[in-house]
């Protein structure tokens, strides 16, 4: 039972928009799968084991006891906090969210609760979290951390069947007591010695949790710390992988949660859309399956113009190394936002929409007359757009281009802006080109 009587669950609108104002100017952000499976990266007796790698416990049905011992060889002394934040901040992330737990339940700080941690079970012996933190605090990058509900090694939440056990009994009572006597310590450690700005819990469809529980849970967390963001699968109001909530009840979470994909429109509900870049969260050897970096900016640039942020996802291997093709990806889009990152952070979803098809996405500039129209499709000549107009006399530009460009406005075809080549040779190489466009709404 949280310690204050107040009922975050009731804050006013105005608090609310105050809380989540700077995660709503971030737009993006990192996430980070990272554990023990790390060790066994997706093979299991010498075969690649389907589906995602963070998931091999219980895909494979690998006992427990086995399982521990990957526990016991992880040693990423390749890590480097440092290093890692920078390469977040160099891709234009605003935040990053760690896995502290995942369904696995290895801990990847030094847990006063278990022994089964980075800093008590393993050969590095060294609090990734505590690293990370400082890192992050020192180059100006907010932390989170992913945190799962849901764990398959302690022996009250689903030790027994996720090992390939049977189902024991009093499972709700047992998983009572997970809830009161070891999650939520974790939670008060996690977030009295890491100060995470974000808390994303994970794993909250067990039916053992109920919604009087994900309530609590919120409202606890909320009292350790009341600036706090965290996601909607703190409670059972997440529908599907699409990630919002179901219409019918007052379910806790400040933000929706969509999961490898990004929202079909915009929502009421504030919204992440987490994805990967290949097809796994934690390291796999064998999956190879990157998407391209124009893509990924495609995601982000899409979220943006419906309103929602992207969390991208990097597993580094069990040495502590990002995987060559993620960083590849990361410093193409840091390029890419280094000249087109305004038309990205702080802005929200034109209420108009402007809608111009697959190649175009449109943001507005937050208290101001810009919006931004993004295109996949290189500008030759002239860059048409119907459903915009600007204000006669109005400025528009080319993002890495230093002077206005030329346009014209017609009633019947709409707004034509001219593209010279040469300002297209000036700005070069680029997945996307982002044009400024002064409107008075
Ligand atoms: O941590 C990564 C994955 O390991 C984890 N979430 C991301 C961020 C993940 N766990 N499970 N899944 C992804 C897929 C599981 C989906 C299901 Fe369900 C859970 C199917 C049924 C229960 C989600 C909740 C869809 C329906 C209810």
């Amino acid at each position: 039972v949280p310690e204050k009587s107040v009922n975050y669950l009731e804050e006013s609108e105005e608090d609310f928009d105050e809380r989540m104002a700077w995660w709503r100017d971030a737009r993006f952000g990192m996430f980070i799968h990272w554990g023990a499976y790390a060790v066994p990266a997706g093979r299991y007796q010498g075969k690649e084991v389907a589906s995602v790698g963070e998931w091999i416990m219980q895909n494979a049905k690998i006992p427990i006891e086995e399982y521990e011992e990957y526990a016991r060889k992880f040693n990423p002394t390749s890590f480097d906090a440092e290093k890692w934040v920078a390469t977040a901040k160099d891709a234009g992330m605003k935040y990053m969210v760690i896995t502290s737990k995942h369904h696995d339940g290895f801990c990847l700080w030094d847990s006063e609760v278990t022994d089964y941690d980075i800093v008590d079970y393993s050969p590095y012996g060294k609090d990734i979290l505590k690293a990370l933190s400082e890192a992050c605090k020192k180059q100006g990058i907010k932390f989170g951390l992913y945190h799962s509900i849901m764990d398959w090694h302690h022996p009250d939440s689903h030790a027994d069947t996720y090992a390939g056990g049977t189902p024991s009994e009093n499972n709700e009572a047992r998983f009572a007591n997970y809830l009161e006597n070891y999650l939520k310590p974790q939670l008060k450690e996690l977030v009295e010695n890491y100060d995470p700005a974000i808390l994303w819990f994970d794993g909250e469809w067990e039916k053992e949790f109920t919604h009087r529980q994900g309530q609590e849970l919120y409202q606890y967390v909320r009292t350790l710390k009341p600036e706090i963001i965290i996601n909607n699968r703190v409670d059972k109001g997440r529908k599907g992988m699409q990630g919002m909530n179901k219409e019918d009840s007052d379910y806790a979470g400040d933000f929706g949660t969509p999961e490898q994909e990004v929202l079909a429109g915009t929502s009421a509900l504030d919204w992440e859309s987490c994805m990967t870049m290949n097809d796994t969260w934690g390291y796999k050897t064998d999956d190879k399956n990157w998407k391209s970096s124009q893509n990924l900016i495609r995601h982000l640039v899409d979220a943006a113009a419906k309103g929602g942020n992207y969390l991208l996802n990097i597993g580094p291997d069990a040495a502590g190394n990002i995987p060559e093709a993620s960083l590849e990806r990361l410093d193409d889009i840091g390029r890419w936002m280094k000249v087109n990152g305004e038309a990205v952070y702080g802005t929200e979803s034109p209420e108009s929409g402007f809608e111009e098809g697959d190649d175009i996405r449109f943001t507005a500039k937050k208290s101001t007359p810009f919006c931004y129209a993004v295109t996949f499709k290189r500008p030759e000549n002239t860059f048409r757009l119907k459903n915009l107009k600007p204000e006669a006399g109005s400025e528009i530009r080319l993002l890495g281009y230093e002077q206005p460009l030329t346009w014209d406005y017609q009633e019947d075809s709409g707004l034509a802006i001219s593209v010279p080549a040469t300002v297209l040779e000036q700005v070069g190489e680029t997945p996307a080109w982002t044009f400024k466009i002064e409107t008075r709404k």
